[in-house]
């Protein structure tokens, strides 16, 4: 199989409510699709979404370093052996030094059009071992009274996992996972997230004030994280590494023998084969693979439901709910949402189907 043309397209995704980030917050996502066609119209698509606030690179940084890869694979043969993952990926796009997004993008280009010339959805083209089921853990933001209310009507749409993003006063912040966890009642799990927000001390008093409230994880409560291990010991709260993970290879999470979950986002750790790679080191050590969104369309959301089956035969709830922040799609019938789990036929069957609302930017026989 051999790539025959590619085509790029820009597109602009208003949200539903506005993410804060930055000073003024987020009100639209911005990214590109590539296609990356065969001869027998065959397609692997990548979605290409540096997201602003964490992601290094924009969107128009990405563009130029995508447009001048897809160009560079003109008639490329992919190796078969890519799809293993096990060091080829690395190999063939080093030399472009290409950004985080960009890497994913390519990459999920390349292996869905091996799956798609080989009739296999992408979750099987990289591990035959996968389930065709997500559960998707349910995100929930904001305070008190919104975070509450949110959470009740996840558990009445059957999530099993839930995540509250937490930070601020560690006081106010406990109580905070108390409504929410009140809301949730006991049958749901609860993961929380910090985003880096508390020195140590601050971060212990929150977990003390949290370890009754069976906190399934907590990521990231550190702004340096060489504290992690010891805090969870102290508080008895177990902890999941997420920003961390940006300056880490697969090959030392050993270093961190301890904690319970990785959260691992493709868009902005850097492609498929690192996330893979990270998955595999995590089973091996007894640390849960959690496959998680930057906010990414329909294209990017398919693609990251395939890659949690693919990490894991028995997937955590994966992040994917942030797709709930979209009000719109690029795909012509948006994928089910909120919905405490997805079936990958019927996400493969409606991320098949990409409209030409996004536009059309630049196109390569
Ligand atoms: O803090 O984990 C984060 C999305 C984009 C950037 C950072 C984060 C997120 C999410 C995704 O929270 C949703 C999830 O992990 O459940
Ligand atoms: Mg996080």
């Amino acid at each position: 199989m051999r790539i025959h043309h590619y085509k790029t397209y820009t597109y602009t995704i208003t949200l539903s409510r506005r993410l804060p980030i930055g000073e003024e917050g987020l009100s639209e996502r911005r990214g590109h699709i590539l296609e990356l066609w065969d001869k027998d119209e065959h397609v692997g698509r990548g979605d290409v979404a540096p997201l602003p606030g964490f992601s290094e690179e924009d969107a128009n940084k990405a563009m130029e370093e995508l447009s001048f890869m897809s160009y560079a694979l003109s008639d490329h043969v992919p190796d078969p052996a890519l799809a293993g993952l096990d060091g080829g990926m690395q190999e063939l796009l080093a030399p472009h030094s290409l950004c985080p997004s960009v890497q994913f993008g390519v990459e999920a280009a390349l292996l869905g059009l091996m799956a798609s010339a080989q009739g296999v959805s992408l979750a099987l083209l990289i591990a035959p071992d996968s389930g065709d089921t997500i559960p998707i853990c349910g995100l929930v933001a904001g305070e008190r009274e919104t975070a509450a209310a949110r959470a009740a009507m996840l558990r009445e749409k059957g999530f099993t996992a839930v995540k509250l993003k937490v930070g601020g006063e560690p006081e106010r912040a406990a109580e905070l996972a108390k409504a929410v966890r009140e809301a949730l009642g006991d049958d749901v799990a609860l993961r929380l997230d910090a985003n880096c927000a508390w020195d140590y001390d601050d971060a212990l008093v929150f977990c003390k004030a949290v370890c009754g409230l069976n906190i399934d994880y907590l990521e990231e409560p550190l702004t340096s994280p060489f504290g992690l291990l010891q805090l969870s010991q102290a508080s008895g709260v177990p902890m999941a590494l997420d920003e961390t993970l940006l300056n880490l290879f697969p090959e030392v999470l050993s270093n961190w023998d301890g904690i319970r979950a990785i959260v691992l986002k493709p868009t902005l750790l850097g492609g498929v084969e690192k996330t893979i790679r990270f998955a595999r080191e995590a089973r091996e050590l007894g640390v849960k693979p959690v496959l998680s969104a930057s906010y990414e369309s329909g294209v990017g959301l398919s693609i990251l439901a395939n890659l949690a089956a693919a990490a894991d035969p028995d997937p955590a709830p994966a992040g994917l709910d942030t797709y709930d922040w979209l009000a719109e799609d690029i795909l012509v019938e948006r994928l089910p949402s909120p919905a405490p789990q997805w079936d990958l036929n019927e996400i493969n069957r409606l991320a098949a189907e990409v409209g030409r609302t996004a536009v059309a930017h630049d196109t390569a026989e």
